[in-house]
């Protein structure tokens, strides 16, 4: 086998020695002389690399500027990109799910607000009627899986049966971001039906009333047939972060859109206020005087009512293809924050997971606050959300690579990277149940902790995690279900899409395994588990919207052609109602 090498050596050596020969200057024998001796040395360097072609990469690497050393990002296995093809039957069972879930609401409840599949009936959220929370979220889903009939009998609905006119309270947010940002997304993805802006642009005139307080904030509730905002008086008027926050990117679009300033003037204005209020360490408090504009002394945390205003720091920032830089720096401000402050690592098998502070008195009166290792499901968003962030706020160069290398990130990237890698570990840590199915809420074991108070305890030594209230013998504390949430199929959507590993796919796809073999009601759609860690499952008569267009969506994009919305090109809205990035105008002034 050395045969070829030799013969090699021995031709190019005649070719390139001659060279060094013709060179006519003072000291040329000298010259000549060290010159052979380069050549040789090239020559050895060059039948070494033919031999074994691994060792020319370090230094090839060094040459052009990257690491020689480990250039893998953590969470980023050698090898491990696969094509980014689409997978199709696991594509496609993904769209059989969603026909399911779709076609049992369609005969059951068609215009409804939401869904009980056990009962056959639908509800809506007031008794006013509903405002097509269920069919404005699903459409888009539709237009992505190519469920041409099912879309054109939603959008029927839509221009026959959608009303705005109902003379009762709904959520701002919930509307904002289920409905108003479907209607968009779907004026987009039918290639601008205006059916879909008409109808966005009627609701958005409805809320934007709510905006209408001292501080800017809106309201937490909108009366939509009296165009009124509402206070929302079971939090004493407060509103919430995520609430406030979590409206931007649908404001911002239609204003793009339209061309009318009105909408965006209102979204940049909380976001103003959010930065003219900050707290110290870049976090930020549950909840907001919408009078004054600033936070109140609540809980900081990533789940309910936190969640979405980090997630829409980093998307604003995308959405306008990163010329905004307040965003950005909002977004790192309160990243470096979190890491201060949030972040942790469980006793045994160290998985990084985000705890909450709450504020408590000490016995002189002053304020202290108090470190809770109580992660939501919801938080499972932040390990995707920071993965991105790290390849575009954290980026050294644009695009990064897939999957980014070390050298392509900044310092900050890097963290980001490796807590989101670890974040979406410990997502899926939270799956190692009966089911299969994550918990809504799971606490960790801190040291000093009453083994006996944790009933994950499986064996001799309890898992990092338990479930709290969950004992046998007893009903199943409400943190037990699983309530068909997207928040780690959307993680593991952005990890293969910024990684091409193919243990995303894999990870997703049990997780959806689990969802068939234990939500899917026989005669038709999904429905919630009571208890993750109990077989067989209890379920709850309710199917959740987000079903459809969020965890569906997610599991759909994961096997589908990356192709399909790539994130380059797009943003999602904390519904996964996908927003196509665009150039701002003269619109945005906020610095
Ligand atoms: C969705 O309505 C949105 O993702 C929201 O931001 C948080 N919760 C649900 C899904 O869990």
């Amino acid at each position: 086998m050395t045969e070829p090498g030799l013969r090699q050596r021995k031709k190019d050596s005649s070719e390139t020695s001659a060279t060094p020969k013709n060179v006519t200057h003072a000291g040329g024998d000298k010259i000549s002389s060290l010159g052979n001796l380069y050549v040789w040395v090239l020559l050895g360097a060059g039948l070494l690399i033919y031999q074994f072609p691994n060792i020319a990469k370090a230094p090839l690497r060094l040459f052009l500027g990257q690491s020689g050393r480990d250039t893998h990002l953590p969470g980023v296995r050698p090898n491990s990109v696969s094509t980014f093809s689409a997978d199709i039957p696991k594509r496609d069972a993904v769209v059989e799910a969603f026909k399911h879930a779709w076609l049992a609401y369609e005969r059951d409840a068609m215009g409804d607000d939401e869904y009980h599949p056990f009962s056959h009936t639908g509800s809506n959220l007031t008794a006013a009627g509903g405002i097509g929370y269920t069919v404005a979220d699903s459409i888009d889903t539709m237009l992505i899986m190519g469920l041409d009939d099912e879309y054109q009998r939603a959008r029927t609905w839509v221009a026959e049966k959608l009303s705005f006119d109902r003379d009762a309270e709904f959520n701002t947010f919930e509307t904002t971001i289920r409905v108003m940002g479907g209607l968009l997304a779907a004026y987009h993805l039918s290639d601008q039906d205006h059916l879909f802006l008409e109808k966005a642009q009627e609701l958005a005139d409805r809320i934007l009333p709510t905006f209408e307080t001292d501080s800017g904030l809106p309201l937490s509730l909108v009366n939509l047939g009296l165009k009124e905002g509402v206070p929302d008086m079971d939090n004493n008027g407060m509103v919430s972060t995520a609430e406030v926050a979590t409206l931007q990117l649908e404001f911002r679009y239609l204003a793009h859109l339209t061309d009318e300033d009105i909408y965006w003037e209102k979204a940049e204005r909380v976001m103003a206020v959010l930065r003219a209020a900050r707290m110290p360490h870049g976090l930020a408090s549950i909840f907001l005087s919408p009078k004054e504009g600033r936070f109140m002394t609540a809980s900081i945390r990533l789940g309910s009512r936190g969640d979405s205003y980090y997630e829409y720091l980093i998307k604003q920032y995308l959405q306008t293809n990163q010329t905004e830089d307040v965003y950005r720096e909002m977004y790192d401000d309160a990243m470096t924050g979190i890491h201060n402050y949030l972040v942790q690592t469980s006793i045994s098998s160290k998985l990084i997971y985000t705890a909450e502070l709450n504020p408590e008195r000490t016995g002189q009166g002053e304020l202290g606050w108090r470190l809770t290792p109580k992660q939501d499901h919801l938080v499972c968003f932040l390990g995707g959300s920071l993965m991105l962030g790290a390849t575009t706020s954290g980026a050294l160069l644009h695009p990064v690579s897939v999957p980014p290398r070390l050298e392509e990130l900044s310092e900050v990237g890097k963290r980001d990277w490796k807590t989101g890698v670890e974040l979406v570990k410990t997502c899926m840590a939270t799956h190692e149940t009966a089911t299969g199915l994550s918990p809504e809420i799971v606490h960790f074991r801190m040291p000093g902790d009453e083994v006996e108070n944790y009933a994950a305890s499986k064996g001799n030594m309890p898992s990092d995690w338990y479930i709290k209230g969950s004992k046998p013998g007893h009903p199943p504390s409400l943190d037990a279900r699983y309530i068909l949430r997207p928040e780690t199929v959307e993680s593991l959507f952005l990890a293969f899409r910024l990684t091409g590993d193919t243990q995303y796919r894999d990870q997703g796809w049990a997780i959806f395994q689990a969802i068939e073999k234990h939500c899917r009601v026989d005669s038709g759609g999904y429905a919630s588990v009571k208890n993750v860690d109990q077989v067989p499952v209890e379920h709850e008569d309710k199917m959740e919207t987000f079903l459809m267009s969020e965890t569906l969506k997610y599991l759909y994009l994961l096997f589908a052609d990356a192709s399909v919305l790539p994130l380059s090109e797009y943003v999602f809205n904390t519904e996964a109602h996908p927003f196509p990035v665009f150039n701002p105008s003269f619109r945005t002034g906020f610095s």
